[in-house]
């Protein structure tokens, strides 16, 4: 039989690439199917502290098997930021200006180097448990590419020379953050089942 889960965003981008990455065991829904059009309030200081209120918010409400998934872009030479704060860098959900804050911010730095992280919290009737992946790559010095979302433009895996918005969907989605996290949800829900 197949499992839903219901994804704790209104963000449709991300729930294709949860669905696709998922395959067809899975029924991924989200909050919008759901007809809730609430804003959770992500006041957590951690990946892991916002991850949890998504996917309480949305068991709580709903009763399902929530995934709460709480994601952003890591750089080194900025301490870290934009961090928990990356949907809203420089203006909500903003791709164009977030990414261009970021760009400014590193003009005249040397280390490039960042990562996307993803820290997924599943929350059911038989408790919580959290799954956590990582892609480390580099900030270009300008945009390319323009599929995908976010910083993907910005943002260059290692051991690629294209962005990840220069790739296809299938292709980012066997590297992602997002993957291999949910590797570890795949792994550890066969394990439950
Ligand atoms: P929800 O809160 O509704 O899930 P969101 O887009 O705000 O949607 P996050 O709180 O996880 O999601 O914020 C993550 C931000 O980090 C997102 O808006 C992007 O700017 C960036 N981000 C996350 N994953 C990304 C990816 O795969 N590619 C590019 N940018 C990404």
């Amino acid at each position: 039989m197949k499992k839903e889960i219901l994804v704790a965003t209104h963000n449709q981008h991300k729930k294709e690439e949860i669905q696709q990455i998922l395959g067809a065991n899975f029924i991924v829904t989200s909050l919008t199917d759901y007809n809730i059009h609430d804003e959770i309030v992500e006041d957590g200081l951690t990946f892991h502290e916002n991850a949890r209120i998504k996917a309480e918010y949305c068991f709580k409400t709903t009763g399902k098997a929530s995934l709460g998934d709480d994601s952003g872009l890591v750089i080194e030479a900025l301490d870290g930021r934009p961090g928990i704060f990356s949907a809203r860098y420089a203006g909500k959900h903003d791709f164009a200006k977030n990414m261009a804050k970021v760009l400014g911010e590193m003009e005249h730095e040397e280390n490039r180097k960042a990562y996307f992280v993803t820290v997924m919290c599943l929350m059911d009737e038989n408790g919580v448990n959290y799954f956590e992946g990582r892609i480390y790559g580099q900030i270009r010095r300008e945009l390319s590419g323009s599929k995908g979302f976010g910083y993907d433009p910005i943002f260059q895996p290692d051991n690629y020379d294209i962005t990840f918005a220069d790739m296809s969907a299938e292709e980012k989605n066997t590297i992602s953050h997002r993957r291999k996290a949910l590797d570890q949800f795949l792994e550890f829900v066969a394990e439950e089942i």
